[in-house]
């Protein structure tokens, strides 16, 4: 963070004083590197280990969990095993995807700046690997771009990663090695980093993470196909598609920051939260100054990239939390089919069943009929979209999850299940007298 003292004299160099000393000179030349260790407020030397409770609030990872450590001479020592994992997206749809520690994406790393952490690899693939840690400062050697800064890790060795965290702010861990097809299988994780003296603006009741990311898995198939380049069909948030996917439970009047990361293969996403405002507080360049933000209801997370936004959770209901783009609110659409928005299927039926005694056609009033349709489909698959929700089925899949807020929460924040909205605040058919009242010919 910029500090007062930086801003009174970059005021001064502004307004050509005459008192202009020669760091803020050589501030405003670019040549100090003031700014940089203002940037992560710490010196480079490890501080003894953040303890949770203490030195930060741990954050809540939707779906996924955070990965151990242990402390050995003051080192936060963590280790990583990369290793194939049958992983589930939602109900009725696995695959055979390639992860760490048993699961699909990795644990989230969590440390505070200061700490110094040893992170081990363990490679349990077929294939070599590498794990470059995202936005994070460290040396050259450690960075982890397989070739470049270090060789290949083989099936079956484990290399040792090390060094301290000198910046917070939400990072990503990922396969530098093969990418694209070790990313297409699931490689990639969180890092979150807490700052060592959070100021008053950092403190969030409720503090989540979410990984956000793309998948190519043709219906009746069980391996990500790491070839597809523009076909994704199963998106995620931390590997979970909708309805897979784990609410968001906060308490009315909570303050409350989701981490949002983002490894797709080709897609940035635009991922909108409805019945609040927000503002982006952080990028993975650091953190956004108070004055510098500004409110949004939708915020782009490039690829590669890392967005963290915080809004007053301060209307109780049931909010949808979703990219919008459309397409990637479903689940396993296949787009080789015929436009039919509009067509008389009565006479196509009639035409096809002399052939396909079975045969319905589809698609000629949208997608909405295929929310939990009981179609035969190949085994592990699922429907387009849809969920049963309390009015009905819900028209949406793949990268969709629910804000759910309530006045009255349990301890651990269990997922209270649907919001019991007051019967008169629901939107309902118009009566005959309403209709009436306001004019409305229909
Ligand atoms: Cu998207």
């Amino acid at each position: 963070m910029v500090t007062r003292r930086e801003i009174l004299s970059a005021g001064a160099v502004v307004a050509g004083g005459l008192t202009v000393s020669k760091k803020a000179q050589a501030s405003a030349n670019g040549k100090s590197r003031k700014w940089e260790s203002s940037y992560s407020g710490q010196k480079r030397k490890a501080m003894r280990p953040g303890k949770p409770g203490r030195d930060y609030q741990p954050v809540t990872t939707p779906g996924n969990t955070t990965l151990p450590y242990k402390i050995v001479d003051g080192v936060k020592v963590f280790h990583l095993i990369a290793e194939e994992v049958e992983h589930e997206f939602c109900p009725g749809l696995k695959a055979t995807c390639w992860g760490y520690n048993g699961r699909v994406h990795g644990p989230t790393i969590e440390a505070v700046e200061g700490d110094k952490v040893r992170v081990y690899v363990t490679n349990r693939l077929i294939a070599p690997t590498t794990v470059h840690w995202h936005g994070v400062f460290l040396p050259s050697g450690m960075d982890g771009v397989g070739g470049l800064n270090q060789a290949a890790i083989k099936p079956g060795e484990t290399f040792m990663y090390e060094w301290t965290f000198r910046q917070h702010g939400t990072f990503m861990y990922h396969s530098h090695h093969d990418e694209m097809t070790q990313m297409a299988l699931g490689m990639m994780g969180m890092i979150v980093v807490h700052p060592r003296r959070p100021d008053r603006n950092y403190r969030v009741d409720r503090d989540f993470v979410i990984m956000l990311s793309e998948w190519s898995i043709k219906p009746g198939t069980s391996r990500p196909n790491s070839i597809a380049m523009n076909d994704f069909n199963v998106l995620t948030m931390n590997a979970r598609a909708f309805p897979g996917t784990e609410a968001l439970v906060c308490k009315k009047g909570d303050r409350v920051r989701i981490r949002l990361g983002n490894l797709s293969a080709m897609d940035h996403h635009s991922i909108h939260l409805h019945g609040h405002y927000f503002k982006v507080v952080a990028t993975d360049g650091g953190q956004i100054p108070v004055s510098a933000q500004w409110p949004e209801t939708t915020v782009i997370v490039p690829t590669g990239a890392s967005r963290d936004i915080e809004f007053i959770a301060s209307e109780e209901g049931d909010w949808a939390f979703h990219c919008h783009m459309t397409h990637h609110g479903m689940n396993q659409m296949g787009h080789n089919i015929p436009n039919m928005i509009g067509a008389n299927i009565a006479r196509l039926n009639e035409q096809v069943r002399p052939i396909l005694p079975e045969y319905m056609a589809m698609g000629h009033n949208g997608m909405g009929d295929h929310v939990l349709m009981e179609m035969p489909a190949p085994p592990n698959s699922i429907p387009m979209l849809g969920a049963k929700g309390p009015h009905g089925g819900i028209t949406m899949g793949g990268m969709f999850s629910i804000v759910k807020v309530r006045e009255k929460v349990s301890a651990d924040y269990r997922d209270p299940g649907w919001y019991n909205a007051p019967k008169e605040t629901i939107a309902k058919q118009a009566s005959a007298e309403a209709l009436k009242k306001d004019g409305i010919i229909i």
